[in-house]
């Protein structure tokens, strides 16, 4: 696929024209932006969290943060990291992600977002996929060794030229580097690639611009009416789309606020940090929700500064958002987002009703949304259903992708003929604009927040050389809303066990989030009337056994 057509589809001239009319996209870049910010917030608190480098709990302010990145550039320069390399970031939630990625953006390089449960067989896609020339990330975390991971994976994908360790003498010396100047890159081009939950083969990777983004950003910094003395704790993995911009990171900085970063998403380390620093908003996936809801019960900790925790990435049930903020007293705000752009949010002052049960409006009157036929994967942005009814969400808008980074085939499906993406999402929308997320009609398995593609999980299985098909599914959870069986068909004679099937697919080296939560080995599997695996009948096999307990 790689040369054959454009990497990314930029938006129509006429569109971005008007976007740039109204104001929202602005050709601000990320590097004169957090200079901006440094000018304005110079001595206020940035970011706090615990350093590899000196394993303490570091405070950084918002010239040290701007002076960082000024340096780790020129730092990566040296390197012979140039404008328009991609460069993977595999980095947990250190401080030092902020100026490694800020590094990056002032150089024009484009961060690629892996997330900490990423293994080998998902780096070496990023990396051959992206052509990346370098990986950014620590040395051994959570029993785990970055370091040797990434290693391994630059000796098996030639583009790659560095690996980067935070942390090290090595690094540091990057970080000392003397600022140099740097053209500043255009605006309207690719800023970094965030990875799609993906619903088919291989996560996808999304081209962000900085006029983009930085829109969704500052929306985003508004409607959760984020001001400088907020203090936001990140609990979920930093890189994830959600916490980077649904406010995020990056909406906390746009507020002169700061960021606090939780090593770990448990209640005790969260709650311990949101004590300490007095944090006043968080954001968490519904099953974080209900461990901390229940934590809250028997905590002694402080959590009285807590104003708003911010829930989604993916459906939070009724019963969880009511006791979401009588449990850790304050607002629940409803967020239901997707790396490839647009983002819902309920408003702080919506009547409560509608923050219990819907996820929210749009972050842009320019967002724009179409409900249509859900039964046809084709359907057109006319084919619209009865206003009120459920149907598959359409979207295309001011920092909604109009296509996948280097995936023309992909894109003539995720796409429709105007440039609306297909969301995947099944929704209906209430007769004040809030939307309720009834379901999916994309193949794709939401495990608590975590995507899982379906078909990439296959793939593993049908690698083991006793299996001859494999079909995965969802099944109904009541703590992750779903988790993974996947059914086996075995080659004649054979009779893999369900360990030792699980175990092939953890050493292939994939998130350990992507490993079938049951395996289930079966004579054959049931067909629809054209032959193909029936997964609905899968499912409905999978329903009625959870009946009968
Ligand atoms: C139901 N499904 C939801 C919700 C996401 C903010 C928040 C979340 C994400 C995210 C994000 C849901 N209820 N409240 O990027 O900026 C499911 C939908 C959606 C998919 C996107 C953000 N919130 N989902 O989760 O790219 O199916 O982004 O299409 O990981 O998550 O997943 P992802």
């Amino acid at each position: 696929m790689i040369g054959s057509g454009p990497d990314h589809t930029p938006w129509p001239a006429e569109d971005a024209a008007r976007y740039r009319a109204l104001g929202y996209w602005q050709g601000q870049t990320f590097g004169r932006w957090l200079t901006g910010l440094a000018t304005a917030y110079a001595s206020r608190t940035a970011v706090v969290g615990e350093s590899p480098a000196t394993r303490t709990q570091v405070r950084w302010t918002y010239s040290e943060l701007d002076e960082r990145a000024h340096r780790l550039a020129a730092g990566f320069a040296g390197r012979g990291i140039r404008a328009g390399d991609r460069v993977i970031v595999q980095l947990p939630n250190i401080p030092e992600f902020l100026e490694v990625i800020f590094g990056l953006w002032r150089l024009g390089a484009w961060p690629v977002f892996a997330l900490p449960a990423h293994r080998h067989t998902e780096l070496k896609h990023f990396a051959e996929h992206a052509e990346a020339a370098a990986i950014v990330t620590v040395g051994e975390h959570e029993r785990h060794d970055y370091a040797a991971a990434a290693r391994a994976v630059a000796d098996e994908v030639p583009t790659l030229r560095d690996v980067f360790v935070v942390g090290t003498d090595e690094f540091a010396a990057m970080e000392a580097a003397e600022p140099i100047d740097l053209p500043d890159p255009d605006p309207a081009g690719v800023a970094f690639l965030q990875l799609s939950g993906g619903s088919t083969g291989l996560p996808k990777l999304i081209p962000r611009t900085h006029d983009d983004y930085l829109y969704s950003v500052r929306e985003s910094a508004r409607i959760c009416r984020l001001r400088p003395d907020s203090v936001y704790l990140v609990a979920l993995p930093v890189a994830h789309n959600y916490p980077m911009s649904s406010p995020g990171v990056l909406g906390v900085l746009h507020a002169g606020a700061t960021v606090v970063l939780s090593p770990r998403p448990d209640a005790d380390t969260a709650f311990r940090l949101i004590e300490a620093e007095r944090v006043t908003i968080s954001a968490v996936v519904p099953p974080l929700a209900a461990a901390w809801v229940q934590a809250a019960g028997r905590t002694t900790r402080d959590l009285s500064s807590l104003e708003v925790l911010l829930v989604g990435g993916a459906k939070c049930g009724r019963e969880l958002a009511e006791r979401i903020g009588p449990a850790l007293g304050c607002r629940l705000q409803q967020v239901f987002g997707m790396a490839e752009g647009l983002v819902f949010y309920t408003r702080l002052d919506d009547p409560d009703e509608l923050v219990l049960s819907t996820q929210g409006r749009p972050i842009s009157l320019d967002d724009e949304i179409r409900v249509v036929n859900p039964d046809d994967p084709e359907a057109s942005s006319d084919d619209v259903v009865e206003p009120g009814q459920a149907g598959a969400l359409l979207t295309r808008g001011p920092y909604t992708i109009r296509g996948y980074y280097r995936a023309a085939e992909h894109n003539a499906k995720a796409f429709t003929r105007d440039g609306f993406y297909r969301t995947g999402d099944l929704v209906r929308f209430h007769p004040s604009g809030h939307v309720e997320v009834v379901g999916r009609v994309k193949e794709q398995i939401n495990r608590g927040g975590e995507k899982v593609a379906p078909e990439e999980v296959e793939n593993h299985l049908m690698a083991h050389p006793e299996v001859l098909d494999a079909a995965v599914v969802g099944v109904a959870d009541e703590y992750l809303g779903e988790r993974t069986c996947a059914y086996v068909v075995p080659v004649e004679d054979a009779k893999p066990a369900e360990a030792d099937l699980r175990r092939f697919v953890r050493e292939r080296g994939v998130a350990a989030f992507k490993i079938p939560d049951r395996v289930v080995v079966v004579d054959h599997f049931p067909v629809t009337g054209v032959g193909k695996t029936s997964k609905r009948e899968l499912r409905a096999v999978l329903a009625a056994q959870a009946k009968e307990g």
